[in-house]
């Protein structure tokens, strides 16, 4: 998909009164500037504003395959700009100069930090690389959005920074805004600084800077080396004979799933306050890594005892055993709530992969796919 420059964000229809253009009643669409838009939540995030009428952008980053895959459905070709509006740019948060340079195009009225390394078992083996995108690209971006409203006078513009429960890390349940952290992992410290920026760039600059703290969040498009998305592809492959083993780590973590389709209103909700704030977003269940796994398995009347082994390659230095958020305040003051339970999103990511598989099928029966070649 090419990059392409055209930002303009006038929904005026004019027409000509001496001389001069007089606006027409349609307000101006809000314009959304979204990192990550390629990842789980930014493919959410997208078609929520979308419905919502913002026009939005998405910073990508440069890879020799697409990474486009999430929002592929939802593309149109630039060229057809009238009807385009979502709009791709090069970017990367190791990359202050390409930040700075898309908001004062852009313009964006919110901008929602979603990019990050957010693999928490990869970053203890890429520390250097996982704080360079989650805490210090969050310092960049805040900064570039900071010296853009210096430059331009601007008061509109709102920033979202994705917070995650793995900053609670150790901290016991139920885990709330005043629960005190402690990081378990490179991702997670990194992910607190990212949020002790946002609250500094709030008082020290008086920046409407939210941040969320989400609990884990799922859906069939969650990354396929993730526990929960990697238990439902490899339940559909079983299911249709392409696979027999699965290969976990740690059964016994508990984690508060919800699903990523609600948790991204969540994130826009925040920005339509007066003021700035932060938010646990939690279901407030909590399921360990084993009842996932019956619940995914009964559901196609399979045991996963008969298919689960354990491979320590998947244990973690430190882990995070037991996360359950209380998520009265943005309940409350926001009046968010979940509306997909934990069983229902099993199921639903269980039913999509286990379409994946059969289509999997096909190409492995017609010779061209392996059946070994595992996700
Ligand atoms: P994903 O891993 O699915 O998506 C991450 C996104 O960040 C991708 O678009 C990825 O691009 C992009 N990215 C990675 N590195 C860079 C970089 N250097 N510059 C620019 N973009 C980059 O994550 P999710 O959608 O699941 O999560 C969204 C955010 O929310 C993340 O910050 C995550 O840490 C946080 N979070 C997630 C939770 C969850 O349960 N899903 C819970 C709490 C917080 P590419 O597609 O090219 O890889
Ligand atoms: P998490 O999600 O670390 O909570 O971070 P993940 O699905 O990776 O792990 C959840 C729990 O499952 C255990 N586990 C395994 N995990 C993986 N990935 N692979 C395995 O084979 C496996 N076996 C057991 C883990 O040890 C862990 O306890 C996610 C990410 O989206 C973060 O970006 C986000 O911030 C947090 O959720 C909230």
């Amino acid at each position: 998909m090419a990059s392409e420059n055209d930002t303009s964000r006038s929904r005026y229809a004019t027409k000509e009164s001496n001389g001069e253009a007089i606006p027409a009643q349609v307000p101006p669409r809000k314009v959304a500037l979204i990192t990550g838009i390629t990842g789980q939540d930014g493919s959410y995030l997208t078609e929520f504003l979308l419905n919502k009428g913002y026009e939005v952008h998405g910073l990508i980053r440069r890879s020799s395959n697409f990474n486009t895959q999430r929002i592929n459905h939802i593309y149109i070709d630039p060229h057809n700009a009238h009807k385009a509006r979502m709009k791709l740019h090069y970017a990367d948060l190791t990359d202050a100069s390409s930040l700075r340079r898309w908001l004062d195009t852009i313009r964006p009225n919110e901008v929602y930090n979603l990019a990050a390394q957010s693999h928490v078992a990869v970053s203890f083996e890429i520390p250097d690389y996982t704080a360079d995108v989650v805490a210090t690209g969050a310092l960049r971006l805040l900064e570039a959005v900071r010296s853009h409203i210096d430059a331009t006078g601007r008061k509109d513009v709102r920033y979202y920074q994705a917070g995650s429960s793995e900053m609670f890390g150790s901290t016991p349940p139920p885990q709330s805004e005043t629960t005190p952290f402690h990081p378990r992992s490179p991702y997670a410290a990194s992910k607190c600084a990212a949020h002790w920026y946002t609250v500094n760039y709030r008082e020290a600059y008086g920046l409407y800077a939210c941040n969320g703290i989400l609990f884990n969040h799922e859906s069939p498009r969650r990354g396929e080396n993730f526990v929960t998305r990697k238990i439902t592809r490899a339940v559909g492959r079983i299911k249709i004979g392409l696979q027999h083993k699965l290969f976990l780590g740690n059964l016994q973590a508990s984690r508060d799933w919800g699903f990523a389709g609600d948790y991204v209103e969540a994130m826009w909700m925040m920005l339509q306050q007066d003021k700035p704030d932060d938010y646990v977003v939690a279901t407030e269940e909590s399921h360990t890594v084993e009842e996932f796994l019956e619940v995914a398995f009964g559901y196609v009347g399979l045991n996963w005892k008969d298919h689960v082994v354990i491979d320590k390659r998947y244990f973690r230095p430190t882990e995070v055993d037991n996360l359950k958020g209380d998520s009265s305040k943005v309940r409350k003051e926001l009046g968010w709530k979940p509306k997909v339970g934990f069983k229902q999103l099993v199921t639903m990511m269980v039913d999509e992969d286990v379409e994946t598989a059969k289509r999997e099928k096909v190409l492995v029966d017609a010779g061209y796919m392996d059946a070994q070649q595992q996700p």
